[in-house]
């Protein structure tokens, strides 16, 4: 049995063992699936492999603490192990309201209600599992989509970015965080280096590397920002900016 280990991203506040799912040579590699092998290794891997996201967890958790609006629902949407949603129950100072933290994977699910419960507060949360696409959003002041759109269908994003404007209050806050591709292929080949350097210099080998993106391949597709900003444009959000980027990984925030 290996030991318990803490990842260096206090933020991240859940005990995992190291991620070391794609370091044997597989003769087949399945699509990657958010299942119990990769829930049990979650933390280090999402730690190890998406640069910035303990400051991701921590901003939204600022955020929360401005935004975040008396009487009103927050959502966080393909929550994991509740990351951002403890983030938020552990920030906000406004009064009587609910966290919905929804997740499709039976296996995150489970364990995010340990996470969560673990955790004392005023503020209710509620942990579902369930299809983001079909989850409804109302009186929303917060909504967080923390590298989750990547993993929706391309023809059902504009469907579910609108869903979730039709559902949030005015002034109320999208955090969308997103893998992106950059239009030109020069910077977009630099970016992919340099997060393939990031992930080496995190432990992962280069077999490692490359059986995760062939996993990922059919299951994650990203967009260019440019997309990503054109589609909550036209679904009705007035003000939207990047604040964060670390090589193909952004953080963005659009206000209603
Ligand atoms: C964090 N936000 O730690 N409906 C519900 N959940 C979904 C769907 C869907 N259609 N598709 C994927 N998921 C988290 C990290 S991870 C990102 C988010 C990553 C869920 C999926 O089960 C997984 O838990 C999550 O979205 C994506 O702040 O691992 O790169």
């Amino acid at each position: 049995m290996r030991a318990i280990i803490y990842p260096i991203n206090i933020h991240c506040m859940h005990p995992s063992e190291p991620d070391l799912i794609f370091s044997n040579k597989k003769n087949q590699i399945k699509d990657f699936a958010f299942d119990a092998q990769v829930v049990e290794v979650f933390p280090d891997m999402i730690t190890r492999s998406v640069p910035g996201y303990s400051t991701i967890i921590d901003t939204i958790g600022r955020i929360s603490q401005q935004y975040v609006k008396d009487n009103t629902n927050i959502f966080d949407l393909g929550c994991s192990l509740g990351s951002a949603t403890l983030a938020i129950k552990q920030n906000i100072t406004a009064q009587h309201c609910k966290i919905i933290g929804i997740d499709n994977s039976p296996a995150m699910v489970e364990r995010c209600k340990m996470h969560v419960n673990a955790f004392k507060g005023d503020t209710q949360v509620d942990i579902i599992e369930g299809n983001i696409l079909d989850c409804e959003i109302s009186n929303a002041s917060m909504v967080v989509l923390n590298f989750t759109l990547q993993f929706i269908e391309r023809e059902q994003r504009q469907d579910m970015i609108q869903k979730i404007s039709d559902g949030m209050n005015p002034g109320g806050i999208l955090i969308l965080s997103e893998k992106i591709s950059d239009p030109d292929p020069t910077c977009r080949n630099l970016l992919i280096d340099l997060h393939h350097n990031f992930k080496k210099a995190n432990g992962y080998s280069e077999l490692e590397i490359a059986q995760k993106r062939t996993a990922l391949e059919n299951v994650m597709r990203t967009d260019t920002l440019d997309t990503h900003i054109s589609r909550l444009n036209s679904s009705g959000f007035s003000h939207i900016t990047p604040w964060f980027q670390c090589f193909n990984f952004m953080s963005l925030v659009a206000i209603k």
